[in-house]
């Protein structure tokens, strides 16, 4: 199945947020069950790929926060 990353705007928000619970994990619970619900309840249904997709921004934000900070070493 073909997982659809960075298909809208939306999606550059899904990496901040990533990026954000790198430093404050309960911020991955409340993006987690905020896109379960929005996956379930939306009017227009959700693809699985475009809900796929919103999971893989998050954690490209997480790893490259990681990779950003352990190869910098700030
Ligand atoms: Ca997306």
């Amino acid at each position: 199945m073909k997982i659809e990353v960075f298909d809208d705007w939306y999606s550059i928000g899904h990496l901040i947020v990533g990026v954000f619970s790198y430093f404050f994990v309960p911020i991955f619970v409340v993006f987690l069950f905020y896109e379960l619900v929005e996956k379930m309840f939306k009017e227009r249904k959700e693809k699985v790929s475009t809900f796929l997709g919103d999971l893989c921004e998050f954690f490209i934000g997480v790893a490259a926060t990681h990779f950003v900070l352990t190869t910098i070493n700030i």
